[in-house]
């Protein structure tokens, strides 16, 4: 386990680098694909080669309008010899990293952790780790400055969308003044936000919307009104022709609930895989601690799980967990 350095150290490092590889965790969400464009294009733009990864291969549709979404795919195998770093961004363990990306970070001649995962596991030789931060792009803008990074249009594109999605468009109690002068910063560059909102939230397939429906249909009030959760087997996500990509963002759909302090998604994967979204609405009910029990991790306010089991037991295994963790609320 590594330490955290500065930010001066690790665009030091960067700097000497001639052709480096980008990594994000795997299902990446704004974040991960805005940071993993931004520190790319912006590494590209000071002359080095650059390699994009991530475990599903590619940008996830949403986010194929970003300059250089194309240029993601899967990670290579075996770690190719003229790379020369492997820079991780917004993954706070090397597992989130899929099992290629894993073994690349062993394999890597350098490997950098760039991310705001509280629970960050400093996995990495060097590690920039900013638990406080509201998106790995805030935490990537000081490293773009001390690399003297001319904020292109393209590098700003992929940064305001990391940082929108990452705050709920700004909503969450992780905008703070920094975080809306980042924004504003970024802006002046001339990218056009009201076309990145409406391609970000304005642009739903018909799939999420089908999706939204069952979740309307079958979502759970429990607690008194302040648990609300939804759960979906492998067989009916099948009947509804849903793909991975369209189960992504069904906590946000049941999380406006007005009274509800925590919000739950439990969705079988596959061969009795669940994954678990958690979203707590009160700073008092720490989600990531409720999913550390069940060795997930993330946020306080916003955190995962993905553990073996039937999805009856999972379920009620992690609902105790939440009464427990609501029951010692002052
Ligand atoms: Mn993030």
């Amino acid at each position: 386990m590594g330490t955290t350095n500065t930010h001066q150290q690790i665009a030091q490092e960067i700097a000497a680098l001639r052709e480096v590889a980008v990594i994000s965790h795997m299902r990446p969400d704004g974040d991960a694909v805005g940071s993993t464009l931004g520190l790319g294009l912006a590494l590209q733009s000071l002359g080095k080669r650059i390699h994009l990864w991530n475990a599903d291969g590619a940008a996830p549709t949403r986010f194929d309008f970003l300059p250089g979404a194309h240029l993601i795919t899967a990670p290579p195998a075996d770690w190719p010899a003229h790379v020369q770093a492997l820079i991780c961004v917004d993954c706070g363990e090397p597992k989130r990293l899929g099992d290629s990306g894993r073994h690349l970070i062993d394999t890597a001649p350098l490997s950098i952790n760039i991310d705001h995962h509280e629970t960050n596991t400093l996995y990495a030789d060097l590690n920039l780790v900013d638990g406080t931060a509201a998106a790995c792009a805030c935490v990537l803008m000081p490293l773009l400055d001390a690399l003297k990074v001319d904020l292109s249009r393209p590098v700003a594109d992929s940064l305001y969308a990391a940082v929108s999605t990452d705050t709920g468009s700004f909503q969450y109690s992780s905008t703070t003044p920094d975080v809306m002068r980042l924004a504003a910063r970024l802006m002046g560059t001339g990218i056009d936000v009201g076309d990145i909102n409406r391609r970000l939230y304005q642009e739903q397939p018909l799939s999420s919307f089908i999706l939204q429906r069952e979740v309307l249909s079958n979502m759970v009030v429990d607690c008194q009104g302040q648990v609300v959760h939804f759960s979906i087997t492998q067989a009916r996500k099948q009947e509804l022709h849903l793909g991975l990509e369209d189960t992504k963002d069904l906590v946000d759909i049941i999380r406006v609930l007005r009274g509800a302090k925590i919000a739950a998604i439990f969705e079988e994967v596959d061969d009795g895989l669940i994954r678990i979204s958690l979203r707590s609405k009160v700073p008092d009910v720490r989600v990531n601690d409720i999913a550390s029990q069940f060795g997930g991790g993330g946020h306080p306010m916003a955190a995962g799980i993905r553990v073996r089991g039937s999805l009856q037991d999972v379920r009620s295994a992690v609902l105790q967990a939440i009464d427990a963790a609501l029951a010692s609320l002052p």
